[in-house]
């Protein structure tokens, strides 16, 4: 399969113009997250255009960085870790032997290798606890802060994530959608130097595609002029 680049990954602003992302019915809320807002945000143009969506494999993208869903150990794994893993070559196992492993709740960073992109950032997410939900939100929203604030460290422009702890770590895509663009949201919003350019949700099932679909209107809702709908929100920024 052919490389795709970063410029050939729609932002939100564009699949909001053609219609493939519809504005959140009437009423409808974010979910409640500790960091994320409680109802919908004003809808932002540059926000907007600094979110892409994509669905398929995240080894084929030429972006800056890729950030997988790895273990503490950090020695590889199954889904999107195999993944990665296979297409970079065993190159990766070396670099990462030499991490000394990674905490819940954070990430490292290394080269890519094989893979198109120049950059792995190792996200380590948590195994989803039903018992404890404000202890899993807690250290998925930590992965994808400091995935985003090693890309910004490390100059990686563009960084793709791939949907953090929802396979084999069992997170529910709804849930774990609304962490991820709490925390990729509040990043954005904080990086006025607009170190990281453009950050890409990465769907590979059916079931986080629903999940984004979903949830993508909620925290970064269509300007006006880009659905044709007045949003129910504040004024635009
Ligand atoms: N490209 C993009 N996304 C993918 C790909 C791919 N090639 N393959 C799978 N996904 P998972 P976790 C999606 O299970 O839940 C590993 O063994 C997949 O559909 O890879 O964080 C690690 O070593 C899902 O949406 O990661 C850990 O032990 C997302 O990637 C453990 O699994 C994450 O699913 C981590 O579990």
């Amino acid at each position: 399969m052919a490389i795709v680049s970063a410029a050939q990954i729609p932002t939100l602003t564009q699949l909001y113009k053609s219609n493939k992302l519809k504005p959140a019915p009437a009423g409808a809320n974010p979910p409640s997250t500790a960091i994320g807002p409680q109802t919908i945000p004003a809808p932002s143009q540059a926000l907007n255009g600094r979110v892409g969506l994509y669905r398929g494999d995240i080894t084929k993208l030429g972006v800056d960085a890729i950030v997988n869903a790895a273990n503490n150990s950090l020695l590889g794994g199954g889904g999107v870790d195999g993944a990665i893993h296979r297409a970079a070559g065993p190159s990766l196992l070396s670099e990462c032997l030499m991490l000394d492993g990674c905490d819940t709740g954070s990430a490292k960073i290394t080269s890519a290798y094989a893979l198109p992109c120049k950059r792995v950032i190792h996200a380590v997410g948590p195994i989803y606890s039903r018992g404890q939900p404000e202890s899993s939100e807690e250290k998925l929203g930590g992965a994808y802060k400091k995935s985003l604030e090693l890309a910004a460290e490390y100059g990686c422009r563009s960084v793709a994530f791939s949907c953090l702890s929802t396979g084999i770590y069992g997170y529910p895509s709804k849930d774990a959608a609304a962490v991820a663009l709490s925390a990729i949201r509040k990043f954005l919003e904080e990086d006025t130097e607009e170190k990281v350019k453009l950050v890409v949700i990465v769907t590979f099932v059916s079931k986080d595609v629903d999940a984004y679909d979903k949830a993508l209107p909620l925290f970064f809702p269509p300007t006006p002029d880009a659905s044709g709908t007045a949003p129910s929100a504040e004024k635009e920024t």
